[in-house]
C-alpha cells in the first residue's frame, strides 16, 4: 500500500517540477508546459479521431471492406497543421531560449562584486565535488598526475595560488542569491550528469571534457543536486547540495573555507 502511495508521490513530482529557483528557469517550465499541452491535445485528438474511425466505419454500416476508405483529406491537414504548431514550438521557443538561457553565458566586467561566481565541479563516484578560485580570484595549479580520490581537482597544494583555493569535496558548498553562477562541469571517472532540478540545470559530466552551464539563483535554500546519468551501483545515493545564501552569509563562508587552505589539506 504505502508502495502504491510513493508511486503516486513520484508521479505527482514528475507532473509538476520542484520550484524553481532560478532566474532561467521560468521560461524553460513555460516551454515544458506547453509541449506537454500540445502532447495532451494530440492524445486527445488521436484518441477521438480513432474512436470515430471505428465508430464510422463499423462493420454493421460496411459490410464489404472498401479499398479506397477515407475520402477527406482531414487527416492530412490535421498532420500539417500539428507539423505547424510543432515547428513554431522549436523555432518561436526553443531556439531563442537555448540561444538566451544555454548559450548566453553571463558578461564578466571586472567588478568583484557582480561578476559570475565559477566553480569547477568534479563528479566522483559517487559524490559531488565543487573547486572555488579563492579571495585571490586565481585558481591553484592542477595537475593530472595530482589527482586522486581525495584530490578529486589535482591541485598542486605546494603553488602559492592554490593556498587560497576552496575545495568541498563530498560536501554541501554555498552560493550568493542573485548572483550569476558558472559552473564547470567535469568527471574523474565516468559519465555523471550534473543536475539542479531546482535551477533547471542538467548538464553531462564527460571525463576529459570541462563543460560549462551557468544559472542564476533567486531564492534563498537548500538544493538537491543529482546525478542523472546512471554511473554504477551507487549511482541512486550520489546526491549533493548547494546552498544559495546571502552575499554576506557567502562572503563569510569563503573566506572561512579559504582560510582552513583548500589545497594544503592534500599534503
Ligand atoms: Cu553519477
Amino acid at each position: 500500500m504505502s508502495n502504491l502511495w510513493h508511486f503516486f508521490q513520484n508521479l505527482w513530482q514528475y507532473l509538476f517540477p520542484p520550484p524553481n529557483a532560478s532566474a532561467q528557469g521560468k521560461a524553460i517550465d513555460e516551454l515544458i508546459w506547453y509541449i506537454h499541452l500540445l502532447m495532451l491535445v494530440l492524445f486527445i485528438g488521436w484518441i477521438a479521431y480513432f474512436l470515430y474511425t471505428v465508430y464510422r466505419f463499423r462493420k454493421s454500416k460496411n459490410p464489404k471492406a472498401d479499398h479506397v476508405g477515407a475520402r477527406s483529406h482531414f487527416s492530412s491537414y490535421a498532420e500539417i497543421g500539428v507539423a505547424a504548431i510543432e515547428v513554431l514550438l522549436l523555432l518561436g521557443f526553443a531556439v531563442p531560449l537555448w540561444a538566451k538561457a544555454v548559450d548566453q553565458f553571463p558578461i564578466r566586467t571586472g567588478d568583484p562584486k557582480t561578476d559570475p561566481i565559477e566553480i569547477q565541479i568534479m563528479g566522483q563516484q559517487f559524490a559531488w565535488n565543487a573547486h572555488y578560485a579563492g579571495p585571490d580570484g586565481k585558481w591553484g595549479k592542477q595537475e593530472l598526475k595530482a589527482a586522486a580520490p581525495g584530490n578529486p581537482f589535482g591541485l598542486v597544494a605546494s603553488d602559492p595560488d592554490a593556498k587560497d583555493d576552496v575545495t568541498c569535496l563530498r560536501e554541501p558548498f554555498q552560493v550568493p542569491v542573485n548572483r550569476n553562477i558558472i559552473c564547470r562541469i567535469s568527471s574523474m571517472d565516468v559519465i555523471h550528469s550534473f543536475k539542479l532540478p531546482n535551477m533547471r540545470i542538467t548538464q553531462d559530466a564527460i571525463p576529459g571534457m570541462t563543460i560549462p552551464t551557468h544559472f542564476t539563483p533567486i531564492s534563498k535554500g537548500s538544493f538537491m543536486i543529482i546525478c542523472a546519468q546512471l554511473c554504477g551501483n551507487l549511482h541512486s545515493t550520489m546526491k549533493g547540495e548547494i546552498k544559495v545564501v546571502s552575499p554576506e552569509e557567502f562572503e563569510t563562508w569563503y573566506a572561512a573555507k579559504a582560510k582552513a587552505g583548500g589545497a594544503s589539506s592534500y599534503e
